[in-house]
């Protein structure tokens, strides 16, 4: 199983990302992404709903309208790895466009 990230491995891996925060209450990261309308938020979902099941690894999300909060964190580790990692950054491209 991939194992939690902690101390500075965790701090180097999480420098990686742009605009990804630790969660209050809980071992996971977290980002709120806001884009032109419902049609671009599910496009950008659908995108990162291919890449989670082709990793078996799926993130919490939430969307209204235009709006989408995303939570990661790995379920059978109890807290964030290396795959939360890997995902967090397929998401930044995949919003990007
Ligand atoms: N997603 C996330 N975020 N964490 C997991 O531990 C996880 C998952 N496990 N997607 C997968 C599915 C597991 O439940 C299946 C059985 O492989």
């Amino acid at each position: 199983m991939t194992e939690k990230l902690t101390g500075a491995a965790r701090v180097a891996a999480l420098v990686q990302l742009d605009g990804w925060s630790e969660a209050e209450g809980r071992d996971a990261i977290v980002k709120d992404f806001r884009f032109a309308d419902f049609n671009a938020a599910f496009a950008f979902m659908t995108r990162v709903a291919l890449k989670a099941e082709r990793m078996d690894h799926h993130p919490e999300w939430s969307n209204v309208y235009d709006r989408v909060a995303i939570v990661l964190s790995t379920h059978d580790a109890g807290g964030v790895t290396a795959r939360d990692v890997e995902l967090a950054r397929f998401i930044d491209r995949a919003a990007a466009g």
